[in-house]
């Protein structure tokens, strides 16, 4: 029997992020910048990645590092210029690779023209643009807490109402229930996608219908809130066939949304086949896995097994009808070598362990810059050193109005600060790693003199080798790109195993997520003997049983 597979260039590519401002800073103004992405684009092409995703790069007054866009169709000239873009898209395009762009419009800038026009006055034409209300009994209009912490309302004097922002106050959220701003959104998607490029990452896309009632919501825990109140309003389905038939579906590109709030038993409503709405999700569950009843900063440590039930489950709850996409980091949290793996004394096993996973899960794989040489969170010495809104806010929240001192404060942001994921990709071991010759617009991580590009690339050992080696290894192999994902050990606390097959062939893969050594027990019906690869230089696998050291991950042939 041949199964019939749906085969898309989207689901045979791998994602590799760029977070511009960090990337490669071109003229020595401290910033990276699209030049900079230009002069490394070799760096990208020989890792063996597809399609590259840039965090944006239009105007901003950077409140949030860019996603608070004052005009959406104007590059912030610490970036470039619009012709920098374009010569990036080329160069990638005539290497084959594609690019898709950061598409924010959850909410725009406070700077933005709309916004300068809407708080104007009540009869603004722009006044709906956005989401304004009256107080109550001289309060905010409900209890919506902001992502960042504090209220999501903002009160404006001159016209005696509060705005809405899920985000910073800088931030407005954008009202979608106004036809006039989807038709301006859908122009501006246009002028894009005409400009040649490949696709968008829809920015927390999730949370573009507002519920009819703007009444308080259960704020004891903020997971809830955003589950009950913030993601999957009432019209967002009819938001994104509108955006699909009207625009999306006359280019072939590809889209991923960002998926707050989306759960995997709602996920398959964005991206399921016959949807005609995305055709893939970032899943937060696993980014959120450590996230108390207060959401990142009030951390509390996860369980392996909780990692690898999510994972499971996920693929499990999108099953025939859905495309996943596989990713451990990005500009938002830890990096996944600190984060899930042992960034001390495993460094390098771990960070080759979790290649293995990205790149033999079922679903597209993303790759945030840096993660192939398996770089590190930072811990700053101090709050100054900090630049993230978010971790300056929280700062605010928990040390200046609530009782945490400081240094616990240091601690948490060290664990799950953005930051950790924002300091300067690190090039050589020159100055700054050689990310810029100017004074960087956030510290350099001190370990770049051990971690860094050029070191990695003169060893065919090292991590940037092994994803090279795997990402060729799963190009054009269907098995790992389609082949149907079963978990062989649900019950084990940290080794993941799992196989891929199409038509009965396929590979069997384990992962001994832990600093400890163990015999594992194959599945014997599977005839598993020809290693194909591995972390360790020697793996072996004797009567079914393979030794497994720490952090050892191995991808074995499927002989049966
Ligand atoms: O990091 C988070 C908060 O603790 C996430 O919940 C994050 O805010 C969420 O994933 C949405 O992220 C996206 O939208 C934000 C922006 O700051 C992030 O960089 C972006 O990825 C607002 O545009
Ligand atoms: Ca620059």
């Amino acid at each position: 029997m041949t199964i019939v597979i749906d085969r898309k260039w989207w689901k045979e590519s791998v994602m590799y992020q760029i977070y511009p401002r960090s990337f490669m800073d071109s003229n020595n103004d401290g910033i990276g910048d699209i030049r900079g992405i230009i002069d490394k684009v070799d760096h990208i092409a020989s890792l063996g990645v597809d399609i590259i995703w840039l965090s944006p790069v239009y105007m901003s007054p950077n409140d949030d590092n860019g996603y608070d866009i004052s005009d959406y169709t104007k590059i912030h000239p610490e970036f470039g210029t619009m012709e920098d873009l374009e010569e990036l898209l080329n160069i990638l395009h005539s290497k084959g690779m594609k690019l898709i762009m950061d598409l924010v419009v959850n909410h725009s800038s406070d700077e933005h023209q709309w916004f300068l026009e809407a708080k104007k006055s009540k009869d603004n034409p722009y006044r709906n643009y956005y989401h304004w209300y009256p107080g109550k009994n001289d309060q905010e209009p409900n209890n919506w807490v902001s992502f960042f912490g504090g209220s999501a309302w903002e009160y404006d004097e001159n016209t005696d109402e509060y705005y809405l922002h899920l985000f910073t106050r800088k931030q407005p959220d954008l009202n979608w229930e106004n036809p006039k701003v989807r038709e301006e959104i859908y122009k501006m998607m246009r002028f894009w996608l005409d400009k040649g490029i490949d696709g968008f990452r829809m920015d927390v896309i999730s949370l573009i219908s507002k519920p009819e009632d703007f009444g308080d919501g259960d704020i004891s825990e903020f997971n809830k809130l955003l589950i009950q109140k913030y993601a999957n309003g009432p019209r967002i389905h009819e938001y994104l066939k509108e955006m699909h038939e009207k625009v999306l579906s006359h280019y072939d590109i590809m889209t991923v949304g960002e998926g707050p709030g989306i759960t995997k038993e709602l996920a398959n409503d964005y991206i399921g086949k016959d949807r005609n709405e995305l055709n893939m999700i970032f899943q937060l569950d696993l980014m959120f896995i450590d996230f108390g009843p207060e959401g990142k900063f009030d951390y509390q440590p996860f369980k392996r097994r909780e990692v690898k039930q999510l994972l499971m489950a996920w693929d499990h709850a999108l099953g025939d009808e859905g495309w996943n996409n596989i990713f451990l980091d990005n500009h938002d949290f830890p990096r996944l070598v600190s984060r899930f793996g042992n960034d001390k004394e495993f460094r390098i096993q771990s960070a080759k362990l979790f290649a293995i996973l990205l790149l033999t899960f079922k679903g597209t794989p993303c790759i945030y810059q840096g993660t192939e040489i398996g770089m590190t969170n930072v811990k700053f010495d101090g709050l100054s050193e900090y630049r993230d809104v978010e971790t300056l806010n929280m700062y605010q929240k928990y040390v200046v109005e609530g009782d945490m001192n400081e240094a616990d404060f240091l601690k948490i942001a060290h664990i799950q600060g953005r930051d950790n994921v924002r300091t300067p990709m690190q090039w050589n071991d020159s100055e700054n790693a050689g990310f810029s010759e100017g004074d960087p617009w956030i510290k350099v991580n001190p370990n770049f003199r051990e971690i860094n590009v050029e070191k990695d690339k003169e060893s065919d050992d090292s991590i940037f080798s092994f994803y090279q080696d795997l990402l060729h290894f799963r190009k054009n192999n269907l098995a790992l790109i389609y082949g149907s994902l079963t978990d062989h050990d649900p019950d084990h606390d940290f080794v993941l195993a799992y196989s891929r097959k199409l038509e009965g062939k396929g590979y069997f893969i384990i992962c001994n997520m832990s600093n400890e050594s163990l015999d594992y027990h194959l599945p014997n019906n599977l005839d598993l003997n020809k290693i194909l690869k591995s972390n360790y230089s020697d793996s072996t696998i004797l009567n079914s049983k393979a030794t497994m050291r720490p952090w050892e991950a191995m991808i074995i042939r499927i002989e049966t």
